[in-house]
């Protein structure tokens, strides 16, 4: 197969063609698809038909010729990985699930779409069997492949030895015209490209159809252009049912190890459908009964009863799926063979995969004294890395070309490249939607924790990530520096104002804003101990004031999320100060004149709320006591400290955008000053007595 043959793929309506074709045992397992689809749609009244009507002779060539699957244990270590980037065709995947034996049955598929179904509107990762990762917001699903097959590569490399190749598999994901229109998609095929990831072979759904007709309303890429462009291999398969033609080349996209493949197939949506074949009609509704009827007997199938499976086809599918696991049997001989030559890499290998991290890696946390004086929370975290990657080698990652910025190098270790994929510092490249999608990939790989940095301002360009992050539980850690106007002189596009709330916000989500050297060490314990989902560790480009351990509250209570620094003498706090980051240094201060001044108050440092807010009641009013007045400060938008103020607290925070200028004069402008505390507190005092 030519490399970029047949550019204009025919558009003509291959229907004619269907009418003998209801009869063979191929064509019987591939309508089973088609009819699976076209009735769940129907059944739940909602849900995307056409596509998976197009792609199922796709999806039979793949199922039962070239994936290595197991459903009796889907997450076998080398299993090849498949991911459908165009989420909605959700009913494709569930379908193929189905007939191929997965813990998935025809009960589950008449549930598609229903409250706790195991077929939900799109794939939900830790839901199904069989789904690898969650898709539906498009692009994602190519990122999460990518990401995947850098975990590969990294493992492969790690791991394997000479005559040992125990990781060593493909990662195949379908896309839609909307995942290449999506930018992410853009940056993660580029990181693909460059770093020669072999092992990915991707399909590109050429349907010309989006939600809106034609896709010739917008869209006029040069797709095979592009990814070889991108030094993809790319090859195109005219007619989607030309199943010789896609064999050949998938074989072909296995054969071709240095350059990631890709496959332009063209597709009809809606195909067998009489009246909806090739509109945007089949895209995302249901056909309706009468067009479904058409549909079945233009595809000759044998019955018209819904969700009706020729008991030969199930057969076949089951029986094919039941051969592709032999690869897992034949796997098994060679990973005994590895854990008798190698049984402490074996072991190793075991220990990542169960997520435990190595015995005593707490050891090596720094502690941070007087001498170190006062450092930046990016430099200590800097440092924090540096001592702890040595103890967890399954800690990787890097920055969107932001290295030295936010002090995420492992010094010592090698960058992960093409020529060297057991790297573990990441050059993402100014990509950091990509890397969000790509870090989320690497850590459904298994054994890897990855870590992405850029500054907090640009977490909004890899939001859509982090979301997924937390809504699949991954273990990914972010690095977010320059964190407040704090970072100064670039001005108010740099500064992050909103970003802290809107990061709270995500369920889920941990986000660890600490105040000084020790409680970043102590963010990182916690960031490395929080298994069930993202955290992000919000640092300072500005130098942090030393805190006194020896006079202040002990930075192990940042492990509870809050704790007291300082607190009233003579009797109980008539009024609580909270801060993160860089302010608690402010609400230290404000304590000091107000004990002068005979206020009883109390220094709260929060660094993380997420934190605080999972521990039990007792501890967490022994921090914020009930009848006290509360104030919180962050140089942040406030919203996300009412909760913890009460109604009649009060939230020192910022409203508006920053200013370019020096950091000091910005505190004093936007009202982020002691003063504003103690002048705040007295009058919540005084009321209160009043
Ligand atoms: C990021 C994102 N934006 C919008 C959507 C809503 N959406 C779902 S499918 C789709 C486009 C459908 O066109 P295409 O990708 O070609 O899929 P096909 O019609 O071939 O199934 C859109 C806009 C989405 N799922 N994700």
């Amino acid at each position: 197969m030519s490399e970029i043959a047949d550019t204009a793929a025919p558009r003509s309506s291959p229907a004619k063609k269907q009418s003998s074709s209801g009869r063979s045992l191929e064509d019987l397992c591939i309508n089973a698809i088609r009819v699976l689809s076209m009735d769940a749609v129907q059944k739940a009244d909602s849900g995307h038909p056409g596509t998976p009507m197009a792609l199922a002779p796709l999806a039979y060539v793949l199922w039962t010729q070239h994936l290595r699957y197991n459903p009796a244990d889907p997450a076998w270590l080398n299993r090849d990985r498949f991911v459908l980037s165009a989420g909605h065709a959700s009913m494709l995947l569930y379908s193929v699930l189905y007939l191929a034996g997965y813990d998935v049955s025809l009960d589950d598929l008449k549930q598609f779409r229903q409250w706790e179904s195991r077929t939900p509107g799109h794939p939900e990762y830790g839901y199904t069997d069989g789904v690898e990762t969650t898709t539906g917001p498009l692009g994602q699903g190519m990122g999460n492949a990518i990401g995947m097959a850098v975990g590969e590569a990294h493992l492969a490399a790690v791991f394997n030895r000479d005559g040992h190749s125990i990781i060593d598999h493909h990662i195949y994901f379908i896309a839609s015209d909307g995942d290449l229109m999506e930018g992410v998609s853009h940056e993660a095929a580029s990181f693909a490209g460059h770093l020669k990831l072999g092992k990915i072979i991707g399909f590109y759904d050429d349907n010309h159809i989006t939600i809106e007709g034609d896709t010739a309303l917008t869209y006029s890429d040069d797709a095979a252009g592009r990814f070889t462009g991108y030094g993809w291999h790319v090859q195109h398969v005219p007619d989607v049912n030309d199943l010789p033609a896609l064999n050949r080349a998938i074989s072909a996209a296995k054969a071709e190890t240095s350059r990631p493949s890709l496959i332009i197939v063209r597709s009809h949506i809606g195909y067998g459908s009489p009246n909806k074949l090739d509109t945007a009609e089949a895209h995302g509704a249901p056909l309706g009964a009468e067009e479904i009827t058409l549909t079945k007997q233009a595809l000759g199938y044998p019955s018209l009863d819904p969700f009706y499976v020729a008991p030969e086809a199930l057969q076949h599918w089951r029986e094919t799926a039941k051969k592709r696991a032999v690869a897992q049997s034949e796997w098994e001989k060679a990973y005994d063979a590895y854990r008798k030559a190698f049984p402490e890499l074996e072991a190793e290998l075991q220990r990542r995969l169960r997520g435990e991290l190595p015995a005593g890696w707490e050891d090596a946390l720094p502690v941070f004294t007087e001498k170190d004086g006062n450092v930046a929370s990016r430099a200590a975290s800097g440092i924090v890395l540096n001592a702890i990657a040595r103890r967890i080698p399954e800690l990787i990652g890097g920055s969107a070309d932001l290295a030295s910025s936010t002090n995420t190098i492992i010094k010592g270790e090698k960058s992960f490249s093409a020529s060297s994929y057991a790297g573990r510092n990441f050059h993402f490249g100014i990509r950091e939607h990509a890397m969000g999608s790509v870090m989320n990939g690497m850590s459904l790989s298994g054994g890897i924790i990855p870590y992405g940095a850029t500054f907090l301002i640009f977490s909004d360009y890899m939001r859509p990530t982090i979301r997924l992050a937390a809504f699949m539980e991954r273990h990914v850690i972010y690095v977010y520096t320059h964190d407040s106007i704090g970072l100064g002189e670039d001005g108010p596009t740099h500064q992050p104002i909103e970003q802290l709330s809107t990061l709270r916000a995500i369920p889920g989500m941990t986000v660890i804003r600490p105040a000084d050297a020790s409680e970043t060490a102590e963010a990182w314990r916690s960031a490395l101990k929080h298994r069930e989902g993202p955290v992000a560790l919000v640092l300072t480009r500005q130098k942090l004031a030393f805190i006194d351990r020896g006079k202040y509250g002990a930075a192990s209570g940042a492990a509870r999320g809050a704790y007291v620094l300082a607190d009233a003498a003579g009797g109980p706090p008539e009024v609580v100060l909270i801060s993160s980051g860089s302010e608690v240094a402010l609400i230290l201060e404000a304590h000091k004149k107000l004990s002068a001044e005979g206020v009883r108050a109390r220094a709260v440092s929060m660094p993380s709320q997420e934190i605080f807010a999972r521990q039990d009641e007792a501890y967490r009013s022994s921090v914020l006591p009930a009848n006290a007045k509360r104030i919180a400060m962050e140089a942040a938008h406030p919203m996300s400290w009412y909760k913890w103020v009460g109604t009649d607290g009060v939230v020192l925070g910022i409203e508006r955008f920053g200013a370019s200028a020096p950091a000091a004069r910005l505190f004093t402008e936007l009202g982020m000053t002691v003063d504003r505390i103690v002048d705040t507190a007295k009058k919540l005092v005084r009321k209160d007595a009043g």
